[in-house]
Protein backbone atom coordinates (compact mmCIF):
# COMPACT_ATOMS: atom_id res chain seq x y z
CA UNK A 1 0.00 0.00 0.00
CA UNK A 2 1.04 3.70 -0.79
CA UNK A 3 0.98 4.73 3.14
CA UNK A 4 1.82 2.97 6.16
CA UNK A 5 -1.32 3.97 8.38
CA UNK A 6 0.38 4.26 11.14
CA UNK A 7 2.97 7.11 9.45
CA UNK A 8 3.49 10.17 12.37
CA UNK A 9 5.13 12.00 10.58
CA UNK A 10 4.00 15.31 9.05
CA UNK A 11 3.25 15.46 5.33
CA UNK A 12 6.14 17.90 3.83
CA UNK A 13 3.92 20.29 2.50
CA UNK A 14 1.40 20.43 5.80
CA UNK A 15 1.93 24.01 6.69
CA UNK A 16 3.66 24.84 10.19
CA UNK A 17 0.07 26.27 11.88
CA UNK A 18 -1.48 22.90 11.10
CA UNK A 19 1.46 20.38 12.49
CA UNK A 20 1.51 23.11 15.44
CA UNK A 21 -2.12 22.18 16.28
CA UNK A 22 -2.11 18.36 15.61
CA UNK A 23 1.47 18.18 18.42
CA UNK A 24 -1.00 20.25 21.23
CA UNK A 25 -3.62 18.15 20.72
CA UNK A 26 -1.88 15.41 20.33
CA UNK A 27 -0.33 16.32 23.90
CA UNK A 28 -3.42 16.51 25.18
CA UNK A 29 -5.47 13.50 24.42
CA UNK A 30 -2.40 11.56 24.30
CA UNK A 31 -3.35 8.92 21.43
CA UNK A 32 -0.77 5.76 20.76
CA UNK A 33 -0.41 7.17 17.38
CA UNK A 34 -1.05 9.55 14.71
CA UNK A 35 -2.02 8.92 11.15
CA UNK A 36 -2.41 11.98 8.48
CA UNK A 37 -4.82 10.88 6.01
CA UNK A 38 -3.94 10.86 2.43
CA UNK A 39 -6.85 10.32 0.93
CA UNK A 40 -5.68 7.23 -1.13
CA UNK A 41 -7.55 3.74 -2.17
CA UNK A 42 -4.69 1.77 -0.34
CA UNK A 43 -5.46 3.99 3.10
CA UNK A 44 -9.38 3.64 2.61
CA UNK A 45 -9.25 -0.61 1.91
CA UNK A 46 -7.09 -0.42 5.31
CA UNK A 47 -8.96 1.58 7.10
CA UNK A 48 -12.06 -1.02 6.55
CA UNK A 49 -9.51 -3.93 6.74
CA UNK A 50 -8.62 -2.94 10.68
CA UNK A 51 -12.03 -1.83 11.36
CA UNK A 52 -13.09 -5.35 10.47
CA UNK A 53 -10.02 -7.36 11.95
CA UNK A 54 -11.75 -5.18 15.21
CA UNK A 55 -15.39 -6.51 14.68
CA UNK A 56 -16.62 -2.62 14.47
CA UNK A 57 -17.43 -3.40 10.95
CA UNK A 58 -18.81 -6.63 9.08
CA UNK A 59 -18.05 -7.47 5.24
CA UNK A 60 -21.59 -8.28 3.88
CA UNK A 61 -22.24 -10.84 1.17
CA UNK A 62 -19.10 -10.15 -1.48
CA UNK A 63 -21.20 -11.33 -4.27
CA UNK A 64 -24.44 -9.98 -3.98
CA UNK A 65 -23.08 -6.46 -1.98
CA UNK A 66 -19.36 -6.60 -2.97
CA UNK A 67 -16.91 -3.88 -0.96
CA UNK A 68 -19.93 -3.15 1.40
CA UNK A 69 -19.99 -3.38 5.02
CA UNK A 70 -22.14 -3.03 8.25
CA UNK A 71 -21.32 -0.61 11.49
CA UNK A 72 -23.56 -1.50 13.99
CA UNK A 73 -23.19 2.29 16.53
CA UNK A 74 -23.98 1.89 19.76
CA UNK A 75 -27.66 2.03 20.65
CA UNK A 76 -27.52 5.20 22.05
CA UNK A 77 -25.97 6.73 19.40
CA UNK A 78 -27.79 6.51 15.98
CA UNK A 79 -29.12 10.13 15.39
CA UNK A 80 -28.18 14.01 16.07
CA UNK A 81 -28.50 15.50 19.06
CA UNK A 82 -30.00 18.80 18.66
CA UNK A 83 -30.03 19.41 22.49
CA UNK A 84 -26.43 18.89 23.36
CA UNK A 85 -25.54 20.73 19.96
CA UNK A 86 -23.88 24.33 20.67
CA UNK A 87 -22.85 27.56 18.93
CA UNK A 88 -20.68 29.18 21.35
CA UNK A 89 -20.37 32.88 20.00
CA UNK A 90 -18.93 35.78 22.76
CA UNK A 91 -22.63 37.49 22.98
CA UNK A 92 -25.86 35.09 23.13
CA UNK A 93 -27.45 37.13 20.99
CA UNK A 94 -25.34 36.03 18.26
CA UNK A 95 -26.55 32.60 18.38
CA UNK A 96 -30.22 33.54 18.54
CA UNK A 97 -33.17 31.84 20.29
CA UNK A 98 -32.81 29.48 17.49
CA UNK A 99 -29.66 27.84 19.06
CA UNK A 100 -28.45 26.70 22.42
CA UNK A 101 -25.61 28.45 23.34
CA UNK A 102 -22.98 28.59 26.07
CA UNK A 103 -20.06 30.91 26.94
CA UNK A 104 -17.04 30.03 25.14
CA UNK A 105 -14.44 29.68 28.03
CA UNK A 106 -17.02 27.68 29.64
CA UNK A 107 -17.66 25.13 26.20
CA UNK A 108 -13.36 25.26 26.68
CA UNK A 109 -12.85 24.15 30.00
CA UNK A 110 -15.93 21.55 29.77
CA UNK A 111 -14.36 20.21 26.65
CA UNK A 112 -11.03 20.32 28.01
CA UNK A 113 -11.81 17.97 30.38
CA UNK A 114 -13.06 15.50 28.45
CA UNK A 115 -10.51 15.51 25.46
CA UNK A 116 -7.71 15.04 28.32
CA UNK A 117 -6.12 11.79 27.47
CA UNK A 118 -8.98 10.59 25.62
CA UNK A 119 -6.91 8.97 22.71
CA UNK A 120 -4.73 7.03 25.25
CA UNK A 121 -4.30 3.54 22.62
CA UNK A 122 -6.07 4.75 20.37
CA UNK A 123 -4.88 5.92 16.79
CA UNK A 124 -5.58 9.72 16.22
CA UNK A 125 -6.41 10.17 12.42
CA UNK A 126 -5.82 13.87 11.07
CA UNK A 127 -8.13 14.22 7.70
CA UNK A 128 -8.01 17.30 5.64
CA UNK A 129 -10.71 17.26 3.55
CA UNK A 130 -11.93 19.95 1.06
CA UNK A 131 -15.45 20.74 1.03
CA UNK A 132 -16.34 21.80 -2.29
CA UNK A 133 -14.46 21.43 -5.73
CA UNK A 134 -10.43 21.34 -4.69
CA UNK A 135 -10.65 24.30 -7.50
CA UNK A 136 -13.16 26.19 -6.78
CA UNK A 137 -13.28 29.88 -5.59
CA UNK A 138 -15.95 28.84 -3.74
CA UNK A 139 -14.81 25.98 -1.52
CA UNK A 140 -13.62 26.24 1.84
CA UNK A 141 -11.32 23.76 3.88
CA UNK A 142 -11.15 22.20 6.85
CA UNK A 143 -8.70 19.43 9.00
CA UNK A 144 -10.63 16.89 11.23
CA UNK A 145 -8.67 15.47 13.69
CA UNK A 146 -10.84 12.22 14.96
CA UNK A 147 -10.12 9.03 16.91
CA UNK A 148 -12.78 6.90 15.17
CA UNK A 149 -11.65 5.18 11.73
CA UNK A 150 -15.25 4.98 10.83
CA UNK A 151 -15.34 8.78 11.05
CA UNK A 152 -11.91 8.59 8.77
CA UNK A 153 -13.78 6.37 6.16
CA UNK A 154 -16.88 8.18 5.91
CA UNK A 155 -15.06 11.40 5.78
CA UNK A 156 -13.30 9.80 2.44
CA UNK A 157 -16.93 9.04 0.97
CA UNK A 158 -17.82 12.26 2.14
CA UNK A 159 -15.41 14.86 1.54
CA UNK A 160 -12.70 15.54 -1.16
CA UNK A 161 -10.29 14.39 1.56
CA UNK A 162 -6.52 13.67 1.99
CA UNK A 163 -3.47 14.83 -0.02
CA UNK A 164 -4.85 17.37 -2.55
CA UNK A 165 -7.13 19.54 0.02
CA UNK A 166 -3.95 19.34 2.11
CA UNK A 167 -2.40 20.91 -0.71
CA UNK A 168 -5.05 23.15 -1.23
CA UNK A 169 -4.81 24.38 2.75
CA UNK A 170 -1.23 24.91 2.72
CA UNK A 171 -1.84 27.55 -0.54
CA UNK A 172 -4.81 28.95 1.39
CA UNK A 173 -3.02 29.55 5.05
CA UNK A 174 -6.79 28.87 6.28
CA UNK A 175 -8.99 26.14 7.74
CA UNK A 176 -11.96 25.17 10.22
CA UNK A 177 -10.30 23.22 12.84
CA UNK A 178 -12.61 20.18 13.98
CA UNK A 179 -11.72 18.15 16.82
CA UNK A 180 -13.73 14.51 17.34
CA UNK A 181 -13.38 11.98 20.00
CA UNK A 182 -15.99 9.29 19.95
CA UNK A 183 -15.21 9.44 24.13
CA UNK A 184 -17.07 6.16 25.75
CA UNK A 185 -20.10 6.83 23.66
CA UNK A 186 -21.68 8.19 26.81
CA UNK A 187 -24.76 10.25 26.38
CA UNK A 188 -23.85 12.15 29.21
CA UNK A 189 -20.72 13.30 28.34
CA UNK A 190 -21.29 14.28 24.74
CA UNK A 191 -21.53 17.28 23.20
CA UNK A 192 -21.20 18.84 19.45
CA UNK A 193 -19.94 22.77 19.98
CA UNK A 194 -19.15 25.11 17.68
CA UNK A 195 -17.13 29.04 17.91
CA UNK A 196 -17.94 30.37 14.63
CA UNK A 197 -15.60 33.06 15.68
CA UNK A 198 -12.51 31.12 15.25
CA UNK A 199 -13.59 28.98 13.04
CA UNK A 200 -13.28 25.56 15.34
CA UNK A 201 -15.57 22.20 16.06
CA UNK A 202 -15.23 20.09 18.82
CA UNK A 203 -17.10 17.07 19.26
CA UNK A 204 -17.54 14.55 22.25
CA UNK A 205 -18.96 11.62 22.83
CA UNK A 206 -20.73 10.68 19.51
CA UNK A 207 -19.74 8.57 16.49
CA UNK A 208 -23.27 9.27 14.52
CA UNK A 209 -22.82 10.86 11.03
CA UNK A 210 -24.13 14.22 11.55
CA UNK A 211 -22.26 14.62 15.03
CA UNK A 212 -19.26 13.41 14.17
CA UNK A 213 -18.17 13.99 10.36
CA UNK A 214 -17.77 17.12 11.24
CA UNK A 215 -17.40 18.42 7.68
CA UNK A 216 -21.16 18.33 6.85
CA UNK A 217 -23.88 19.66 9.11
CA UNK A 218 -20.79 21.16 11.85
CA UNK A 219 -18.61 22.57 8.79
CA UNK A 220 -20.70 23.66 5.67
CA UNK A 221 -23.89 24.62 7.23
CA UNK A 222 -23.07 25.91 11.17
CA UNK A 223 -19.73 27.38 10.54
CA UNK A 224 -20.30 28.29 6.85
CA UNK A 225 -23.33 30.05 7.57
CA UNK A 226 -21.45 32.39 9.79
CA UNK A 227 -18.69 32.65 6.81
CA UNK A 228 -21.36 32.79 4.18
CA UNK A 229 -22.60 35.85 6.24
CA UNK A 230 -19.65 37.53 6.52
CA UNK A 231 -18.32 37.35 2.76
CA UNK A 232 -22.02 37.87 0.92
CA UNK A 233 -23.09 34.06 0.17
CA UNK A 234 -25.90 31.13 1.33
CA UNK A 235 -25.10 28.18 3.04
CA UNK A 236 -28.09 25.82 2.98
CA UNK A 237 -29.80 22.81 3.63
CA UNK A 238 -30.40 22.13 -0.04
CA UNK A 239 -30.81 19.63 -2.66
CA UNK A 240 -29.10 20.62 -5.80
CA UNK A 241 -31.05 18.83 -8.97
CA UNK A 242 -31.26 19.46 -12.60
CA UNK A 243 -33.82 19.04 -14.78
CA UNK A 244 -33.18 18.18 -18.74
CA UNK A 245 -36.55 18.35 -20.87
CA UNK A 246 -36.94 16.70 -23.78
CA UNK A 247 -35.40 19.62 -25.84
CA UNK A 248 -32.56 19.28 -24.04
CA UNK A 249 -32.70 22.65 -22.08
CA UNK A 250 -30.93 21.95 -18.54
CA UNK A 251 -32.65 24.52 -15.38
CA UNK A 252 -31.43 23.63 -11.70
CA UNK A 253 -33.05 23.55 -9.17
CA UNK A 254 -31.87 24.33 -5.14
CA UNK A 255 -34.44 22.69 -2.77
CA UNK A 256 -34.64 22.89 1.16
CA UNK A 257 -36.34 20.55 3.18
CA UNK A 258 -35.42 19.48 6.59
CA UNK A 259 -33.93 15.78 7.31
CA UNK A 260 -35.38 12.73 6.19
CA UNK A 261 -37.84 14.59 3.99
CA UNK A 262 -36.74 13.05 0.48
CA UNK A 263 -34.23 15.35 -0.41
CA UNK A 264 -32.24 12.24 -1.70
CA UNK A 265 -34.66 10.44 -3.38
CA UNK A 266 -35.83 14.19 -5.02
CA UNK A 267 -32.15 14.52 -5.96
CA UNK A 268 -31.87 11.21 -7.88
CA UNK A 269 -36.11 11.65 -9.42
CA UNK A 270 -36.57 8.87 -11.76
CA UNK A 271 -39.03 10.38 -14.70
CA UNK A 272 -42.21 8.64 -14.78
CA UNK A 273 -42.71 6.52 -17.72
CA UNK A 274 -45.47 8.99 -19.04
CA UNK A 275 -42.85 11.75 -19.16
CA UNK A 276 -40.17 10.75 -21.88
CA UNK A 277 -37.53 12.34 -22.24
CA UNK A 278 -36.85 13.79 -19.32
CA UNK A 279 -33.63 13.65 -17.75
CA UNK A 280 -32.73 14.31 -14.01
CA UNK A 281 -28.68 15.15 -12.85
CA UNK A 282 -27.80 15.32 -9.21
CA UNK A 283 -25.39 18.15 -8.02
CA UNK A 284 -26.46 17.33 -4.24
CA UNK A 285 -28.10 16.05 -1.82
CA UNK A 286 -27.85 18.11 1.20
CA UNK A 287 -25.91 21.18 0.86
CA UNK A 288 -25.62 24.11 -1.15
CA UNK A 289 -23.16 26.96 -1.31
CA UNK A 290 -25.24 29.66 -3.19
CA UNK A 291 -22.78 32.66 -4.65
CA UNK A 292 -23.88 35.56 -6.59
CA UNK A 293 -22.44 35.04 -10.32
CA UNK A 294 -20.70 37.41 -12.47
CA UNK A 295 -24.22 37.43 -14.39
CA UNK A 296 -26.17 38.46 -11.69
CA UNK A 297 -27.82 34.85 -11.49
CA UNK A 298 -27.23 32.67 -8.22
CA UNK A 299 -24.76 29.72 -8.53
CA UNK A 300 -24.39 26.76 -6.26
CA UNK A 301 -21.62 24.09 -5.33
CA UNK A 302 -22.39 20.84 -3.35
CA UNK A 303 -19.81 21.18 -0.96
CA UNK A 304 -19.84 17.45 -0.18
CA UNK A 305 -18.55 14.40 -2.25
CA UNK A 306 -20.79 11.74 -1.04
CA UNK A 307 -24.09 10.75 0.28
CA UNK A 308 -25.19 9.91 3.83
CA UNK A 309 -28.79 8.72 2.98
CA UNK A 310 -31.56 7.29 4.70
CA UNK A 311 -31.80 3.71 3.96
CA UNK A 312 -35.38 2.79 5.26
CA UNK A 313 -37.87 3.29 2.23
CA UNK A 314 -35.59 2.74 -0.21
CA UNK A 315 -36.09 0.09 -3.18
CA UNK A 316 -36.23 -0.16 -7.06
CA UNK A 317 -39.13 1.96 -7.22
CA UNK A 318 -38.92 5.04 -4.84
CA UNK A 319 -35.04 5.53 -5.27
CA UNK A 320 -33.15 3.29 -8.64
CA UNK A 321 -30.47 5.06 -8.46
CA UNK A 322 -29.49 4.98 -5.19
CA UNK A 323 -30.75 1.22 -5.05
CA UNK A 324 -28.56 1.00 -7.84
CA UNK A 325 -25.61 2.77 -6.25
CA UNK A 326 -25.52 0.91 -3.02
CA UNK A 327 -25.15 -2.33 -3.87
CA UNK A 328 -21.15 -2.18 -4.10
CA UNK A 329 -18.65 -0.08 -2.14
CA UNK A 330 -21.05 1.59 0.38
CA UNK A 331 -20.86 1.66 4.10
CA UNK A 332 -24.58 0.49 6.29
CA UNK A 333 -24.58 1.73 9.78
CA UNK A 334 -27.48 0.19 11.50
CA UNK A 335 -29.29 -2.14 8.71
CA UNK A 336 -30.91 -5.34 9.49
CA UNK A 337 -29.64 -8.37 7.62
CA UNK A 338 -30.82 -10.95 5.92
CA UNK A 339 -29.65 -14.96 6.41
CA UNK A 340 -27.97 -14.33 3.40
CA UNK A 341 -25.42 -11.59 5.01
CA UNK A 342 -27.00 -9.10 2.75
CA UNK A 343 -28.48 -5.49 4.39
CA UNK A 344 -32.24 -5.69 4.64
CA UNK A 345 -34.40 -2.66 5.71
CA UNK A 346 -37.98 -1.60 5.86
CA UNK A 347 -39.47 -0.77 2.33
CA UNK A 348 -37.27 -2.95 0.51
CA UNK A 349 -39.33 -5.48 -1.31
CA UNK A 350 -37.71 -8.38 -1.23
CA UNK A 351 -35.46 -10.78 1.59
CA UNK A 352 -36.15 -11.00 4.87
CA UNK A 353 -34.57 -9.95 7.98
CA UNK A 354 -32.53 -12.45 10.56
CA UNK A 355 -30.71 -9.81 12.77
CA UNK A 356 -32.32 -6.38 13.75
CA UNK A 357 -30.12 -3.58 13.56
CA UNK A 358 -28.53 -4.12 17.20
CA UNK A 359 -27.34 -7.67 15.67
CA UNK A 360 -30.40 -9.56 17.65
CA UNK A 361 -32.32 -11.74 15.92
CA UNK A 362 -35.28 -10.46 14.57
CA UNK A 363 -38.45 -9.86 16.58
CA UNK A 364 -41.04 -7.55 15.37
CA UNK A 365 -42.17 -7.16 18.97
CA UNK A 366 -38.80 -5.04 19.53
CA UNK A 367 -39.80 -2.59 16.83
CA UNK A 368 -38.36 -2.28 13.08
CA UNK A 369 -35.73 -4.87 12.04
CA UNK A 370 -33.70 -1.18 10.33
CA UNK A 371 -33.20 1.40 12.47
CA UNK A 372 -35.37 4.34 11.22
CA UNK A 373 -32.67 6.12 11.02
CA UNK A 374 -30.21 3.40 9.62
CA UNK A 375 -28.45 5.21 6.66
CA UNK A 376 -25.96 3.99 3.98
CA UNK A 377 -22.80 6.38 3.14
CA UNK A 378 -21.66 6.30 -0.77
CA UNK A 379 -19.31 8.03 -3.20
CA UNK A 380 -21.55 10.85 -5.34
CA UNK A 381 -19.60 8.92 -8.31
CA UNK A 382 -21.33 5.91 -7.97
CA UNK A 383 -24.72 7.65 -8.13
CA UNK A 384 -25.97 6.70 -12.13
CA UNK A 385 -27.30 10.37 -12.10
CA UNK A 386 -24.75 12.04 -10.69
CA UNK A 387 -24.24 15.21 -12.67
CA UNK A 388 -21.07 16.18 -14.39
CA UNK A 389 -21.62 20.12 -13.53
CA UNK A 390 -21.05 18.95 -9.84
CA UNK A 391 -17.18 19.26 -10.49
CA UNK A 392 -17.54 22.70 -11.89
CA UNK A 393 -15.39 24.77 -9.65
CA UNK A 394 -17.71 27.56 -10.83
CA UNK A 395 -21.13 25.55 -9.72
CA UNK A 396 -24.45 25.86 -11.52
CA UNK A 397 -27.02 28.46 -12.02
CA UNK A 398 -29.95 28.22 -9.91
CA UNK A 399 -33.27 28.78 -11.79
CA UNK A 400 -35.50 28.39 -8.49
CA UNK A 401 -35.05 27.72 -4.88
CA UNK A 402 -37.85 25.46 -3.52
CA UNK A 403 -38.57 25.27 0.05
CA UNK A 404 -40.87 22.56 1.69
CA UNK A 405 -41.74 20.12 4.90
CA UNK A 406 -43.54 17.45 5.44
CA UNK A 407 -47.15 18.74 6.53
CA UNK A 408 -50.08 16.65 6.65
CA UNK A 409 -52.52 19.75 6.11
CA UNK A 410 -52.38 23.23 4.98
CA UNK A 411 -49.75 23.87 2.66
CA UNK A 412 -50.21 23.01 -1.05
CA UNK A 413 -48.93 20.68 -3.24
CA UNK A 414 -47.06 23.82 -4.68
CA UNK A 415 -46.92 27.55 -4.41
CA UNK A 416 -45.00 30.42 -5.77
CA UNK A 417 -43.60 33.44 -3.41
CA UNK A 418 -45.15 36.50 -5.26
CA UNK A 419 -41.09 37.90 -5.39
CA UNK A 420 -37.81 37.47 -3.05
CA UNK A 421 -39.12 39.26 0.02
CA UNK A 422 -41.94 37.55 0.21
CA UNK A 423 -40.38 33.80 -0.72
CA UNK A 424 -37.63 34.94 2.22
CA UNK A 425 -41.18 35.07 4.59
CA UNK A 426 -42.01 31.72 2.65
CA UNK A 427 -39.08 30.25 4.08
CA UNK A 428 -39.10 31.97 7.58
CA UNK A 429 -42.59 30.43 8.07
CA UNK A 430 -41.90 26.49 7.28
CA UNK A 431 -43.04 23.89 9.62
CA UNK A 432 -42.68 20.16 9.17
CA UNK A 433 -43.02 17.19 11.16
CA UNK A 434 -40.17 15.84 13.07
CA UNK A 435 -38.55 12.89 11.65
CA UNK A 436 -36.08 9.88 12.99
CA UNK A 437 -32.77 11.83 12.29
CA UNK A 438 -32.72 13.59 15.38
CA UNK A 439 -32.91 12.20 18.91
CA UNK A 440 -36.57 13.44 20.03
CA UNK A 441 -40.26 13.01 19.52
CA UNK A 442 -41.39 12.16 15.88
CA UNK A 443 -44.16 13.68 13.92
CA UNK A 444 -44.45 16.48 15.54
CA UNK A 445 -45.18 19.85 13.68
CA UNK A 446 -42.30 22.41 14.55
CA UNK A 447 -41.23 25.57 12.91
CA UNK A 448 -37.79 24.91 10.83
CA UNK A 449 -37.25 27.79 8.63
CA UNK A 450 -35.45 27.15 5.66
CA UNK A 451 -34.75 23.81 6.64
CA UNK A 452 -32.17 25.26 8.72
CA UNK A 453 -33.65 24.78 12.32
CA UNK A 454 -30.96 22.86 13.61
CA UNK A 455 -28.33 24.03 11.36
CA UNK A 456 -27.91 27.85 11.18
CA UNK A 457 -24.33 28.77 13.13
CA UNK A 458 -26.61 32.08 14.32
CA UNK A 459 -29.04 33.95 15.23
CA UNK A 460 -32.36 33.08 12.57
CA UNK A 461 -33.16 37.24 12.78
CA UNK A 462 -29.68 37.80 11.57
CA UNK A 463 -29.78 34.82 9.16
CA UNK A 464 -33.24 36.37 7.29
CA UNK A 465 -31.85 39.88 7.58
CA UNK A 466 -29.15 38.47 5.59
CA UNK A 467 -31.39 36.27 2.84
CA UNK A 468 -33.40 40.06 2.29
CA UNK A 469 -29.83 40.97 1.68
CA UNK A 470 -28.97 38.76 -1.02
CA UNK A 471 -31.93 39.93 -3.18
CA UNK A 472 -30.09 43.20 -3.72
CA UNK A 473 -26.95 40.90 -4.51
CA UNK A 474 -27.87 39.37 -7.35
CA UNK A 475 -29.87 40.80 -10.31
CA UNK A 476 -31.35 37.92 -11.80
CA UNK A 477 -32.79 36.13 -8.53
CA UNK A 478 -34.28 32.75 -8.96
CA UNK A 479 -38.29 32.38 -7.97
CA UNK A 480 -38.65 31.07 -5.20
CA UNK A 481 -41.49 28.15 -4.70
CA UNK A 482 -42.84 25.95 -1.44
CA UNK A 483 -43.89 22.43 -2.14
CA UNK A 484 -45.67 20.01 0.27
CA UNK A 485 -45.42 16.10 -1.12
CA UNK A 486 -47.07 15.02 2.41
CA UNK A 487 -50.55 16.44 2.41
CA UNK A 488 -52.84 13.23 3.41
CA UNK A 489 -57.29 13.01 3.01
CA UNK A 490 -59.70 12.77 6.03
CA UNK A 491 -58.78 9.23 6.26
CA UNK A 492 -54.54 10.03 6.32
CA UNK A 493 -54.22 8.65 3.09
CA UNK A 494 -51.30 10.63 0.91
CA UNK A 495 -53.25 12.54 -2.04
CA UNK A 496 -50.29 12.98 -4.02
CA UNK A 497 -48.09 9.63 -5.79
CA UNK A 498 -44.77 11.58 -4.65
CA UNK A 499 -41.16 9.85 -5.75
CA UNK A 500 -40.74 10.37 -9.70
CA UNK A 501 -44.42 12.16 -10.22
CA UNK A 502 -42.80 14.79 -8.20
CA UNK A 503 -41.31 15.72 -11.54
CA UNK A 504 -44.34 17.25 -12.74
CA UNK A 505 -43.96 19.90 -9.95
CA UNK A 506 -40.87 20.57 -11.12
CA UNK A 507 -41.70 21.18 -14.44
CA UNK A 508 -44.25 23.79 -13.27
CA UNK A 509 -41.86 25.39 -10.99
CA UNK A 510 -39.22 25.78 -14.24
CA UNK A 511 -41.97 27.12 -16.80
CA UNK A 512 -42.73 29.29 -14.01
CA UNK A 513 -39.95 30.86 -14.38
CA UNK A 514 -39.53 31.10 -17.56
CA UNK A 515 -42.67 32.71 -18.08
CA UNK A 516 -44.37 30.25 -19.78
CA UNK A 517 -47.20 28.64 -17.15
CA UNK A 518 -50.23 30.30 -16.00
CA UNK A 519 -50.98 30.85 -12.38
CA UNK A 520 -53.77 31.32 -10.15
CA UNK A 521 -53.32 34.39 -8.00
CA UNK A 522 -53.96 33.31 -3.91
CA UNK A 523 -53.09 35.41 -0.79
CA UNK A 524 -49.99 33.21 -0.13
CA UNK A 525 -48.83 32.87 -3.60
CA UNK A 526 -49.46 31.71 -7.10
CA UNK A 527 -50.92 27.84 -7.32
CA UNK A 528 -50.82 26.16 -10.95
CA UNK A 529 -54.24 26.34 -12.54
CA UNK A 530 -55.38 22.69 -13.50
CA UNK A 531 -54.03 23.27 -16.85
CA UNK A 532 -51.29 24.35 -16.44
CA UNK A 533 -50.08 21.12 -14.44
CA UNK A 534 -49.09 18.35 -16.55
CA UNK A 535 -51.08 15.30 -15.52
CA UNK A 536 -51.10 13.23 -18.96
CA UNK A 537 -50.45 9.59 -17.71
CA UNK A 538 -51.24 10.09 -13.97
CA UNK A 539 -54.26 8.46 -12.58
CA UNK A 540 -55.60 11.15 -10.41
CA UNK A 541 -58.94 12.28 -9.87
CA UNK A 542 -59.71 16.23 -10.53
CA UNK A 543 -61.10 16.56 -7.35
CA UNK A 544 -57.95 15.50 -5.76
CA UNK A 545 -56.26 18.18 -7.78
CA UNK A 546 -58.35 20.32 -6.45
CA UNK A 547 -58.35 19.54 -2.95
CA UNK A 548 -54.23 19.54 -3.37
CA UNK A 549 -54.26 22.95 -4.36
CA UNK A 550 -56.73 24.36 -2.39
CA UNK A 551 -55.93 27.84 0.04
CA UNK A 552 -58.14 27.65 3.30
CA UNK A 553 -57.64 31.11 4.26
CA UNK A 554 -59.46 30.06 7.97
CA UNK A 555 -56.76 27.54 8.09
CA UNK A 556 -53.97 29.95 7.31
CA UNK A 557 -55.15 33.05 9.08
CA UNK A 558 -54.30 31.05 11.91
CA UNK A 559 -51.20 29.44 10.38
CA UNK A 560 -50.16 33.07 10.02
CA UNK A 561 -50.80 34.28 13.47
CA UNK A 562 -48.16 31.45 14.58
CA UNK A 563 -45.91 32.41 12.79
CA UNK A 564 -46.11 35.89 13.44
CA UNK A 565 -45.78 34.71 17.21
CA UNK A 566 -42.78 32.81 16.08
CA UNK A 567 -41.35 35.54 14.14
CA UNK A 568 -42.08 37.80 17.38
CA UNK A 569 -40.09 35.37 19.48
CA UNK A 570 -36.49 37.21 17.80
CA UNK A 571 -37.77 40.44 19.12
CA UNK A 572 -36.12 43.96 17.81
CA UNK A 573 -33.83 41.62 15.94
CA UNK A 574 -36.29 40.91 13.22
CA UNK A 575 -35.44 42.94 10.47
CA UNK A 576 -38.36 45.23 10.05
CA UNK A 577 -39.33 44.46 6.29
CA UNK A 578 -40.04 40.73 7.34
CA UNK A 579 -42.38 41.83 9.45
CA UNK A 580 -44.22 44.23 6.71
CA UNK A 581 -43.93 41.11 4.56
CA UNK A 582 -46.25 39.11 7.28
CA UNK A 583 -49.02 42.29 7.60
CA UNK A 584 -49.05 41.94 3.47
CA UNK A 585 -49.90 38.58 3.65
CA UNK A 586 -51.83 38.96 7.07
CA UNK A 587 -53.95 41.80 4.73
CA UNK A 588 -54.28 39.43 1.29
CA UNK A 589 -55.90 36.61 3.80
CA UNK A 590 -58.50 39.87 4.88
C1 LIG B 1 -28.68 14.58 7.48
C2 LIG B 1 -29.63 15.30 8.36
O1 LIG B 1 -28.08 13.58 7.90
O2 LIG B 1 -30.18 16.31 7.91
O3 LIG B 1 -28.50 15.03 6.34
O4 LIG B 1 -29.83 14.88 9.50
MN1 LIG C 1 -29.54 16.90 5.98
Amino acid sequence: MATAPDRPAAPTHAPENLRQWVLEVAARTRPQQIHWCDGSDAEYAELLRRMTAAGDLLELNPKSFPDCHLHRSNPSDVARVEHLTFVCTVKRDDAGPNNHWMAPAEARQKLAALFEGCMKGRTMYVVPYCMGPIDSPYSRCGVEITDSAYVAANMNLMTRMGAAALARIARDGSFVKGLHSIGELDPERRFIMHFPESLEIQSFGSGYGGNALLGKKCHALRIASWQAREEGWLAEHMLIVGVESPKGETHYLACAFPSACGKTNLAMLIPPASMPGWKIWTVGDDIAWLHPGPDGRLWAINPEAGYFGVVPGTNEKTNRHAYEMIRHDTIFTNVALTADNEPWWEGLDKGTPKFDWQGRPFDPARGPAAHPNSRFTVSAAQNPSYSPQADAPQGVPITAIVFGGRRRALAPLVYQARDWAHGVLVGAGMASETTAAATGDVGVVRRDPMAMKPFAGYNFADYWGHWLKMGGRAKKLPGIFHVNWFRRDAKGKFLWPGYGENLRVLKWIIDRCEGRAPGLDTPIGAVPTRESLEFSGLDIQPSTIDELLAVDRDAWRREVAEIGKYLESYGNRLPGSLANELSKLNSRLD
